[in-house]
Parts: structure tokens; sequence; C-alpha cells
């Protein structure tokens, strides 16, 4: 079915993953179009593309003529353009906190381990698969280090990151803990993250966002 919202996606691409789990919160129907982040060169850096993404990123999310990039951006444009259920609590205190949160995925651990930044580091200093991981395990576990201590230590984490309704701070962590397994990072030590990823994965919202789920998954790649 045609749809006004088209997002543009890789089954794997946590970025991407994040806008999945809004728009399914939100309920919201969209139609995905699969960049393939790996076939030939990359299907992100094709003129078409680039023209939609400059930074040839994913994800890129179309609102009828709106295109929009930076799946942060993209989250706050769908919480103010539909509002119900909200992804951001009411207050400027608990907007700010859950911002925080979300940051700490999104600003500080995704960035260093995104796909450009591996295959840089692999051409300059000929990392192999073993020094990869090295690098991903290290700023994902700091990054989830301080997130752990960020949920535990608050008064305001409840069944999710803020309160007992999920919103988008868990829209960013549920990803990164995906990719945190992928990476083979030890998650022992994070068992409030632990306790909120199993929360999500109960709800439909995000077991449909999941890389998995998704129309272009090549489940045994
Ligand atoms: N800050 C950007 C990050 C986007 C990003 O890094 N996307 C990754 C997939 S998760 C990507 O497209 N990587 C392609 C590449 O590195 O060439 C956002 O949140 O949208």
């Amino acid at each position: 079915m045609a749809s006004d919202l088209v997002l543009y996606s890789y089954w794997r691409s946590s970025a991407a993953f994040r806008v999945r789990i809004a728009l399914n919160l939100k309920g919201l129907h969209y139609e995905t179009r699969a960049i393939h982040l790996l076939r030939e060169g990359g299907e992100q850096h094709t003129p078409a593309y680039a023209a939609l993404n400059p930074q040839e990123l994913l994800p890129t999310l179309l609102d009828g003529e709106r295109v929009l990039t930076q799946s942060m951006a993209i989250l706050e444009y769908l919480d103010e353009t539909r509002p119900q259920p909200p992804l951001l609590p009411g207050d400027a205190a608990g907007r700010a906190r859950v911002r925080a949160l979300a940051q700490v995925v999104g600003c500080d651990i995704h960035p260093i381990g995104n796909l450009r930044v591996l295959q840089w580091i692999d051409s300059q200093f000929n990392a192999d698969d073993e020094q990869k991981s090295v690098w991903m395990r290290h700023w994902v576990s700091s990054g989830l280090h301080a997130l752990e201590t960020m949920l535990a230590s608050s008064k305001d984490t409840g069944r999710y990151c803020h309160g007992d309704t999920p919103g988008l701070a868990d829209a960013c962590l549920v990803p990164q803990v995906y990719n945190a397994r992928r990476w083979k990072v030890p998650l022992g030590d994070y068992p409030t993250i632990l306790r909120i990823d199993a929360t999500c994965a109960t709800l439909d919202a995000f077991h449909h966002a999941m890389p998995e789920q998704q129309p272009d998954a090549q489940v045994k790649a």
C-alpha cells in the first residue's frame, strides 16, 4: 500500500532501527525502501540517494514531499507532527533526561562504531576483524557502562528508560543493545539495560522493528 511516509532503511542500520521503532510506537504505516550499505560499494553512495541525504547515511524519511535526515531529528519531528503517543515526557526536566540518555547512544556510542569509521580504520591502518572488534567492544562498553549508571541510579527509570511507557530513549537503547550483541560485547554488568531491553522486546512496536523482521533482512549474511 502506498504511504506518505517512506523510510530509506537497511535491516541492520541501528539509526534506521530507531526510526522504525518510533513509527511503530505511533502506529504509523510506512513504506520501506531498502538501501544496501555493502552491495557494490554501498548503495548509500549512489547519486540518487546522495541527492536525498548528502551525508550518504541512513536513515532518510520522506513525509510526502518533505525529506528528513538524522534519526534523532526524525524522532523529534514525528513526535511534534504526530504527538500521540508521545515519545518525550511532558516536563522540561524529563525531556532533558530522555534526550541525555538518547544522546549517549546517538552522539557518543554509535558514531565511532559506524560502518564508514570501521572501513576507514581498515583502509588506513589495515585493521583486521579482531582489531575492529576490540575497538567496538571498548567504545560500546564504555557507553553502556555510563548508561547503566544513569538508569540504575535514577528514580525516574521505570519499566522503561523513563517511567512506565516506552519512548525516545528506549528507541535508541534497544538498537544499541542489538548492535552490542552483534559485536559480542559482554552485557552482564548492565542488568538495568538488559531488563529494559527485555521489556521492550515484548512489545510489537519493537519486535516488528527488529532487523530480522525487515523486508531486506539477509538473516544468514
Ligand atoms: N547521526 C546519524 C547517523 C547515521 C548513520 O551513521 N547511519 C549508518 C547506518 S546505522 C550508515 O548509514 N552508515 C553508512 C556508512 O557508514 O557508509 C543518524 O542518527 O541518522
